[in-house]
């Protein structure tokens, strides 16, 4: 293939058709043609109100899933326990750009999967795959889960506690579970909705600089193109669950009087060239999961 074909092709691939008729084409006639779960109600409110705001959020208990909150977070509250070395160094790092030193990946900043543990039954719970396959209308696959803890620090702003949005897919579902309660202080995930593709701001263009290669909004910048009162900030009781389609404009972790404490998991289409965080063994056994969670993983 000549190379501008390959050009071509590539730009192609880019726009919405592309992106699912050329991109996703089985990932979605597989959505439409089989037998995807029908949603709860709530489920399906969760699925309305990322179309329309790239944002939505909901109780866990609310949520139609299989799983305990309760073992989650008795999982978290050991690995808190276990790592207070670690936890203290944040406190003390320096506020270098590119290592978000002011989070800690408690699994690791690599997964080794294993079926069996909470986190990944987690990040494959029913409700989790169902909404993100309603809402990319294709199955699509996890790429990452893990538990963050943030510290509460005092330097400026910096990384992806400034605005900013992901790039790795037209559309990227992000699920934070707050484990504890988070207010202004403990530095809310905040959303600027309808800034996603679907949404009706996706072309705002907020002023930004560039911090070590990526672009970075401040506030007073974002306020310029989007009124603070418009913004979603989203504190919450613990076992508040939290959708955003990333590739809208969003920040958080800017904890200043408390840490914070929340499982995450990110789902793309298949054909994202997201980075691999997920270190599969030789085989998984997939036994037990149900055909969504198997295609969540891409194992047919
Ligand atoms: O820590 C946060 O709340 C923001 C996370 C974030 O920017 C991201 O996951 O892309």
């Amino acid at each position: 293939m000549s190379s501008r074909l390959r050009q071509l092709l590539r730009s192609a691939k880019r726009t919405p058709f592309g992106w699912r008729f050329v991109s996703n084409l089985e990932p979605t006639m597989g959505y439409l043609f089989g037998n995807a779960d029908k949603l709860s109600p709530r489920d399906q409110q969760i699925v309305r109100d990322l179309n329309a705001y790239g944002v939505a959020s909901i109780s866990f208990d609310d949520l139609d899933t299989e799983i305990e909150f309760s073992a989650l977070e008795a999982e978290v509250e050991q690995l808190v326990a276990n790592s207070g070395a670690e936890i203290d160094k944040l406190k003390e790092a320096d506020a270098s750009i590119g290592k978000k030193t002011f989070n800690l990946e408690m699994l690791g900043s690599e997964i080794a999967f294993d079926p069996t543990s909470i986190f990944s039954r987690f990040a494959l719970s029913r409700s989790f795959v169902n909404i993100a396959n309603a809402y990319f209308k294709m199955k699509t696959r996890l790429r990452y889960y893990n538990v963050w803890y943030t510290a509460a620090t005092t330097s400026n702003a910096r990384e992806s506690q400034l605005w900013h949005f992901d790039r790795e897919d037209r559309l990227i579902l992000k699920v934070f579970v707050y484990l504890r309660d988070v207010d202004t202080g403990s530095g809310p995930f905040t959303y600027a909705p309808r800034t996603h593709k679907k949404g009706e701001l996706r072309s705002i263009s907020p002023d930004h600089f560039n911090e070590g290669g990526v672009q970075r909004t401040t506030d007073d910048q974002m306020a310029n193109v989007l009124p603070r009162e418009n913004w979603q900030i989203c504190t919450g009781k613990k076992g508040t669950v939290i959708f955003a389609d990333t590739r809208g404009f969003h920040k958080g972790g800017e904890a200043r009087t408390s840490d914070r404490l929340m499982f995450t998991c990110m789902y793309t289409s298949p054909a994202s060239e997201s980075r691999k965080l997920i270190r599969f063994p030789e085989m998984v056994d997939a036994g037990q999961m149900r055909r969504s969670q198997r295609s969540a993983l891409g194992i047919v």
